[in-house]
């Protein structure tokens, strides 16, 4: 007999039916058991009998044969009549780590991330990777209909790609090795090897010391780099289409994980892009707010995030023209406005999720640029000058962190709840 899902058990034709899963709940009445079935794809109840409770715990794994009936007071409106119970994976603890069963998992984030495999089996914790997957889905959808290709780049590098000493240091047989901040120097080349347009969905490595809410030291980083660009606003209009066509994709393929999260997403999109220094004379007027020189902190995101809100009902807001002296060195310089370059962020719900912009593409200016930065052309001849000498066309990208979307998208508070096994500076573990 062939195993049907929860999820197709309402629709099936046949009497009889085979369900696989885990023991969500168990309710005993004395003579009669009602137990629900857990698979990937829902939950619903079997009702068994006194014999077939013996041996029954929470979280075994079952294989159950019985017949299918309507139920007004089953969850779902349906329930199985058991005949036959088999348990197919067997329980070896004292007592569960926390319960998943109940509305909401009381354990701290801490411990529901040392146990991640069981707190990954409450439906809601799920959830969550489903709309992560359906954000990569899309991405790729959205990239491929765009003539986008999608590359694998190497992880293990052999230089800095985003200036600043972020990097973890790896024994390479008998050199020093790193792990790759970001797969920057390798999509811009591939722009140039003729690919024209690519995108990557790829870990980034930063040993960076922060222990925050937002901060990973391994994320997966959603790559695009695109050739003949007129300018960065070329770049952001991708980005935004993307992101358009995200929430529709969102809307029609994760109702239910929506759902369970509250999220209702805009029926339109349209981001404004503000200069970086208005985005500051802006906060220092209305909330007295005075951000770093050439930047916004993280208060400042939220501020001005609220700001865009009111004005402008949007949740997103990118933010242009960020100075020369915040941006990595292959970042092109903005002639028109001195001091200036031609990058952005994106910043969603008080969050930035994106650094992106145009590149140098001379090969001259890129040297001389990589002088004016205090570095060493020598340094980057071979993973990267090089291949500017071959006629690189004028081009640019952007980056967005899959966890940091994941969990603004569901109103999230912390970035691990966004992340199947995080590694943050105290976890290495599971
Ligand atoms: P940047 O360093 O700003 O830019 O990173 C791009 C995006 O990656 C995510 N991100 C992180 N997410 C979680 N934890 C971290 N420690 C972390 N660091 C970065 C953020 C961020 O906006 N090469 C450029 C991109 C480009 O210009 O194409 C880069 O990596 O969402």
């Amino acid at each position: 007999m062939e195993r049907t899902y929860v999820s197709d058990v309402k629709d099936s034709k046949e009497e009889l039916l085979m369900v696989k899963g885990w023991i969500h709940k168990i309710h005993d009445l004395g003579k009669i058991i009602f137990v629900q079935l857990r698979d990937k794809t829902g939950i619903i109840q079997l009702v068994i009998d006194e014999k077939m409770k013996e041996n029954i715990r929470l979280e075994m794994s079952i294989e159950a044969v019985g017949e299918r009936l309507e139920n007004d007071k089953a969850p779902g409106g349906i329930e199985i009549q058991v005949k036959e119970l088999n348990i197919i994976g067997n329980t070896y603890y004292d007592i569960l780590p926390f319960e998943i069963n109940q509305r909401k998992i009381t354990a701290s984030l801490e411990s529901q991330l040392d146990n991640r495999t069981m707190s990954l089996r409450a439906p809601k914790q799920r959830a969550i990777f489903k709309i992560q997957d359906e954000i990569q889905t899309a991405f790729r959808n959205y990239l491929k209909s765009n003539n986008f290709t999608e590359i694998h780049t190497p992880k293990i590098i052999s230089s800095s790609t985003e200036g600043g000493s972020e990097m973890f240091t790896v024994n390479y047989f008998d050199r020093r090795a790193f792990l790759a901040q970001s797969p920057q120097f390798y999509k811009q080349q591939l722009v140039g090897a003729g690919f024209e347009r690519v995108f990557e969905i790829a870990p980034a490595y930063r040993a960076e010391l922060h222990n925050t809410w937002r901060h990973l030291n391994e994320y997966i980083s959603m790559d695009v780099e695109m050739g003949f660009i007129k300018d960065e606003f070329d770049i952001m209009d991708i980005e935004e289409g993307y992101l358009r066509y995200l929430f529709s994709y969102l809307k029609e393929n994760s109702q239910k994980e929506l759902k369970m999260f509250d999220v209702e997403l805009p029926e339109t999109l349209n981001i404004p892009r503000i200069p970086l220094s208005e985005a500051q004379d802006i906060l220092l007027e209305k909330y007295n707010k005075r951000s770093p020189v050439g930047n916004i902190d993280a208060e400042g995101e939220v501020l001005f995030s609220k700001y865009v809100k009111e004005k402008y009902d949007s949740d997103f807001v990118f933010l242009t023209k960020y100075p020369i002296s915040k941006r990595p060195m292959y970042t092109m310089p903005d002639s028109d406005i001195p001091g200036t370059t031609r990058s952005f962020d994106l910043i969603y719900k008080g969050l930035e999720i994106t650094t992106g912009g145009q590149r140098i593409h001379d090969y001259e200016m890129l040297k001389n640029n990589i002088i004016k930065f205090g570095l060493d052309p020598e340094d980057f001849r071979f993973v990267y000058l090089d291949s500017f000498k071959f006629g690189m066309p004028p081009h640019g990208g952007f980056a967005i962190g899959l966890e940091r979307i994941t969990m603004k998208i569901l109103n999230l508070e912390n970035i691990r709840q966004a992340t199947l096994f995080p590694r943050d500076m105290k976890r290495l573990e599971p």
